[in-house]
């Protein structure tokens, strides 16, 4: 198999996500650390206009969206299944209300004064990312949350999460974990990253013990790989077979597609579709620097439009 090429960059909460991920399956990886600002050369010359963080290349292959790359990981490496049989459907849509509803929250918590910590090292870098999200957000179609709310919010998952953890299991779920532990392992991670809130963690011993052996996972680093490098792969790989299929009758495989986010971070990627069905949507694009590439995103919270 190619070697798992995580572009990332350290602050991203999802990416931490991935990160633990890699360590809870132990596999090894390259960090390919990009801008926490655009521009991001390599990563757009890949994805092909996708520009949310992370993303998974292996090869020619590039995965975006975690959930997703969640998903590509599984199989891989060592350790019980993310996605637990009984345990997929609540698993999965308490991962998605994580990185949905909690996430908007967990964004207020973040930027409050008092809880930013060391976020910004000067003004100009403050700035630059003020602008760089201004640009990011448009086109969104989600609700900032207020703080009161958010802080509501956010009060309430914790203490809902101390009462499931409260007979001592190790994982949300019991034994083992499942993809519901590391989106709330993330997100709980962007929170508390700059330490204002550390009393609320400390409020909850069960939660803070679960956080304490998630956070050991997302300790595994990853082997540093330059841009060229990770270019000069995706050239020298080809992308891996896929079935062509599409189930939108309008747009069948061969046809130019936009393939975007529904609902922030929209700029969309172009290609030629080559499959679309209830999970994947798949494109091939070719790059100058690339070459061809397969570009995937799930299929839930992004859309297909003709080109
Ligand atoms: N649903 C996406 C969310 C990704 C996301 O929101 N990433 C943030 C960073 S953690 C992002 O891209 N922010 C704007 C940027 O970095 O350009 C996923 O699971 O990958």
């Amino acid at each position: 198999m190619a070697e798992l090429i995580l572009h990332h960059y350290p602050e991203s909460p999802f990416s931490e996500k991935v990160r633990a991920i890699l360590g809870a399956k132990d596999l090894a990886w390259r960090s390919l650390q990009v801008s926490m600002v655009m521009p991001r050369p390599a990563t757009i010359a890949l994805t092909g206009g996708y520009r949310r963080i992370p993303v998974l290349q292996v090869g020619a292959d590039v995965y975006c969206d975690t959930a997703l790359i969640a998903e590509h990981l599984d199989d891989l490496g060592t350790g019980p299944t993310l996605y637990p049989m009984g345990q997929v459907l609540a698993a999965q849509t308490l991962a998605r209300w994580v990185d949905t509803e909690l996430f908007w929250a967990a964004v207020t918590l973040r930027f409050l004064p008092e809880n930013m910590g060391n976020f910004f090292t000067d003004p100009a870098t403050a700035q630059a990312f003020a602008e760089d999200r201004a640009n990011f957000a448009q086109g969104a179609q989600v609700r900032r949350v207020p703080v009161d709310e958010a802080q509501a919010r956010y009060a309430r998952f914790l203490a809902e999460m101390e009462t499931q953890l409260g007979d001592g299991r190790p994982y949300l779920f019991g034994a083992d974990w499942s993809i519901a532990d590391f989106s709330v392992y993330h997100m709980l991670w962007f929170i508390h990253a700059g330490g204002g809130m550390a009393d609320r963690l400390a409020a909850r011993a069960h939660v803070s013990t679960w956080m304490e052996r998630m956070r050991r996972f997302g300790e595994h680093a990853g082997e540093a790989i330059s841009a060229d490098d990770a270019l000069a792969i995706a050239h020298a790989a080809d992308p891996l077979p896929v079935e062509q299929a599409s189930d939108l009758p309008a747009i069948p495989p061969g046809t130019e597609v936009n393939v975007a986010p529904v609902d922030y971070g929209v700029m969309p990627s172009h290609g030629t579709l080559l499959r679309c069905d209830t999970n994947v949507i798949v494109i091939r694009r070719e790059h100058a620097l690339t070459g061809a590439v397969n570009v995937h995103f799930p299929r839930h919270g992004f859309g297909v439009t003709r080109y």
